[in-house]
C-alpha cells in the first residue's frame, strides 16, 4: 500500500524520485500489473514520445491496469507524457496508437512558424478558475516545460475536453492546456520535479492532500482566452561547469581562455609562475552546482572536457557527479562530453545510446553531443542527406525524445583576406566585420566564416556551423549550444553574429555561449538575437557577477527572467 511511481522505461524519472526523497516521502516503483492494486496514489512522470510511452505500457502489460486504476477513483498525478497518455491520441504517433482516452481530444504539435519547437524553458501556468483549489499551482511562479506537442486550449470546439483544463499557458500565439484536473486526476504538462521551489510546493501539496479532497475537484469554467501580445516564457540563464581531473587527479571545475585551461606564465607574480601550466581549479563540481541552483540558474550544464580521450563507460567519472548533483538540484541538468560509442576495458562495446542511458538513469535530463554530431553531419551530407538512424543523435532522440538531445558546437573563425574577390567555401555565410553591427573594434575590416571543430577544438573539420546546425536539426537534435572558441573566456561578450547565423538556420531552440563578461552582455544577446538561453562559466566561477545580478539586469531591460526568492 502507499505511493507508487510508474516508469515505462524511458526518460529521466530519477529526478522525481530524488524530489520525493528530498521532501521526505517514501514510494515504490510499479514493477508489474499486480502492483496497481497496492497503490493508494500513483505518479506517472514521463518525458519522451507518446508512441513510445503507449507501446511500452502495452508491452509491459500496464496499459489496461493503469486505465482501471484511474477509473477506480484513486489519486493519479501525471507529468508531461503522464498527462498526454490520458488523451485519445497524438499527432506525434500513427492513428493506430491510442491513448487511454480519458480526456476526449487529441494532442497536437506546436506550430513552428512563429517560434522554436520544442517549447523549452520556464513559463507561467494561469489558473482558469481562481476561486477553486489551485492544486498548488501559483500563477505568479514559473514552471519548467519541455515538449513539442500539447493539448491546444479550444473551449468552443472541444468543450467536453476543456472542462478538464485547470491552467493554460501561452507559447508564441498558441494557448495550450498546461494542467488538467477532474475528480481523482491531476496532471501537468510542465515538470514540477524540475521547477525548483515552485515545483516542490506543488508536489508536496498533492501528496499531503487527503483522499476526499482529491476527488472533489469541480469542472473548469470554459473561458475564451485570447493570446496576449507576448508569451511569458522566460529567457534562460545556464551555468556551465567544464570538469576535468587536475594534475593531482581530483575532479575540478576548470575554465579556459579560448579552450586552454592551463595557468599562463605571469612574470609579475611569483605564485603564478609556480602554478604556470597547471590545470586551473575554480572549485568542486557539486558545490558550485548547488550554489548556482540556489542563486537562480535556470539550467546547469556539466561538461567532461577530457572526453576526447578514451573514456569507457565504466570509468566515466561524471556518472558519480551527475548522480550526486541530481539529488540536490531541481532544475534541468545537461551532461556533455564523451557521448559516443566506447569500448569497456574487457572489450565490451557500449553504444552512445547506452552511455546516454547511464546518464539519464543517474538524473541527467539532456545529453550534449559535440564531436559525434560533426561526424554524423559529415556522414549525412556524404549520403546526400539520407538518414540511416545509427548516429548518436538519432538513436538517443528516438529513445528519449529530441528534447533530451543537445548538440554543442565548438566553432572557430576562419578569416578571409578579401571578401569581394573571395570565392572559397561558405561564401554565402561570410560575415563582413565592417558591416556587422555586432563586430568588435578589432573585427572591423575583417571578414570570416565559422568552421566546425572536434575534440574540444583540437581538430578542425571541413564543415561550416550552418551546415552543422541544419544537419543536426535534420537528425533530430532538440537544441543547439553555440560555443565560440574565439570568444571563450575573453569577457568580450557573446558572438552575436554567430548566434544570429545559427538561429536563422534552424527552428529548434538555441543557447548562446562563450564570452560573457558583464550583466549587460546577457541583455545584449537577448535584445540583439532571438536566442532562447545564454550560458556562461568564468564570470560566475570567478564571482564577478551572480546569476541573480544577471536576472535583475535582464528584468530592468525588459527581458523576461525567472527570479527566485533569496
Ligand atoms: O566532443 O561530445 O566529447 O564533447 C566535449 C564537450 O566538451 C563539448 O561540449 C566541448 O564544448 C567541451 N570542451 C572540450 N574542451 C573544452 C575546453 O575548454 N578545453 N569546453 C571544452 C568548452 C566551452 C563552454 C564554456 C563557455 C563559456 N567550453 O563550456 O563554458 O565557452 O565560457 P565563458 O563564459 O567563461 O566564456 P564531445
Amino acid at each position: 500500500m502507499g505511493l507508487y511511481l510508474l516508469d515505462y522505461g524511458a526518460g529521466n524519472v530519477q529526478s522525481l524520485a530524488n524530489t520525493l526523497t528530498k521532501l521526505g516521502h517514501s514510494f515504490k516503483w510499479i514493477k508489474d500489473p499486480a502492483d496497481f492494486s497496492n497503490a493508494t496514489s500513483l505518479i506517472f512522470p514521463g518525458v519522451g514520445a507518446f508512441e513510445t510511452a503507449i507501446t511500452n505500457l502495452h508491452s509491459k502489460g500496464l496499459f489496461e491496469p493503469l486505465k482501471k486504476y484511474i477509473q477506480s477513483g484513486k489519486p493519479y498525478f501525471g507529468i508531461c507524457v503522464g498527462l498526454q497518455v490520458l488523451f485519445e491520441s497524438s499527432t506525434e504517433a500513427p492513428p493506430s496508437c491510442h491513448g487511454l482516452g480519458i480526456v476526449p481530444c487529441a494532442i497536437e504539435r506546436f506550430f513552428d512558424n512563429d517560434k522554436s519547437v520544442p517549447h523549452m524553458g520556464w513559463n507561467a501556468a494561469d489558473l482558469l478558475d481562481t476561486s477553486q483549489d489551485s492544486e498548488g499551482v501559483n500563477s505568479s511562479s514559473y514552471y519548467y516545460f519541455v515538449h513539442s506537442y500539447g493539448a491546444k486550449y479550444s473551449p468552443t470546439t472541444q468543450p467536453d475536453a476543456m472542462r478538464w483544463a485547470h491552467t493554460t499557458t501561452q507559447y508564441g500565439k498558441e494557448i495550450f492546456v498546461s494542467s488538467i484536473r477532474r475528480g481523482n486526476v491531476f496532471a501537468t504538462q510542465f515538470h514540477p520535479e524540475k521547477s525548483g521551489a515552485a515545483g516542490f510546493a506543488l508536489i508536496d501539496e498533492w501528496l499531503k492532500k487527503p483522499l476526499s479532497a482529491h476527488i472533489n475537484a469541480p469542472d473548469a469554467p470554459l473561458i475564451n482566452r485570447m493570446p496576449l501580445p507576448v508569451h511569458k516564457l522566460t529567457k534562460r540563464i545556464v551555468a556551465c561547469m567544464d570538469v576535468r581531473a587536475n594534475d593531482e587527479g581530483d575532479l575540478v571545475v576548470t575554465k579556459g581562455d579560448q579552450y586552454d585551461v592551463r595557468e599562463k606564465i605571469d612574470s609579475s607574480s611569483s605564485t603564478s609562475v609556480k602554478a604556470a601550466g597547471a590545470v586551473r581549479n575554480l572549485g568542486k563540481p557539486i558545490a558550485l552546482a548547488q550554489k548556482y541552483y540556489a542563486s537562480g540558474a535556470d539550467e546547469l550544464c556539466l561538461l567532461n572536457i577530457t572526453s576526447f580521450r578514451h573514456s569507457p563507460l565504466q570509468d566515466q567519472p561524471m556518472l558519480a557527479i551527475v548522480s550526486a548533483a541530481a539529488q540536490e538540484i531541481f532544475v534541468p541538468l545537461t551532461i556533455g562530453g564523451g557521448i559516443k560509442d566506447t569500448v569497456d576495458p574487457d572489450g565490451t562495446p557500449r553504444s552512445a545510446l547506452e552511455v546516454a542511458s547511464a546518464y539519464f538513469r543517474k538524473g541527467a535530463d539532456k545529453v550534449s553531443i559535440g564531436s559525434e554530431a560533426v561526424y554524423a553531419v559529415e556522414k549525412l551530407l556524404a549520403s546526400g542527406g539520407k538518414k540511416d538512424g545509427t548516429s548518436a543523435i538519432e538513436t538517443i532522440a528516438h529513445a528519449y525524445g529530441k528534447q533530451a538531445v543537445v548538440v554543442s558546437i565548438d566553432p572557430r573563425r576562419v578569416y578571409v583576406d578579401n571578401p569581394a574577390s573571395y570565392d572559397g567555401p561558405y561564401k554565402d555565410e561570410l560575415i563582413i566585420g565592417s558591416s556587422s553591427q555586432y563586430a568588435l573594434a578589432a573585427d572591423k575590416g575583417k571578414s570570416w566564416w565559422y568552421q566546425c571543430t572536434v575534440s574540444g577544438g583540437r581538430e578542425t573539420r571541413p564543415l561550416s556551423v550552418v551546415q552543422l546546425a541544419k544537419g543536426v536539426e535534420t537528425l533530430g537534435a532538440g537544441e543547439i549550444l553555440v560555443n565560440s572558441i574565439d570568444r571563450d573566456g575573453t569577457g568580450f561578450g557573446f558572438d552575436l553574429d554567430l548566434v544570429k547565423l545559427i538561429k536563422k538556420a534552424v527552428k529548434i531552440p538555441v543557447v548562446a555561449s562563450s564570452g560573457a563578461g558583464s550583466t549587460q552582455h546577457f541583455v545584449d544577446v537577448f535584445r540583439g538575437t532571438d536566442v532562447e538561453a545564454a550560458l556562461a562559466a568564468g564570470i560566475f566561477h570567478r564571482e564577478e557577477v551572480g546569476i541573480d545580478d544577471v536576472k535583475m539586469k535582464m528584468k530592468e531591460a525588459g527581458v523576461n527572467a525567472r527570479v527566485v526568492d533569496p
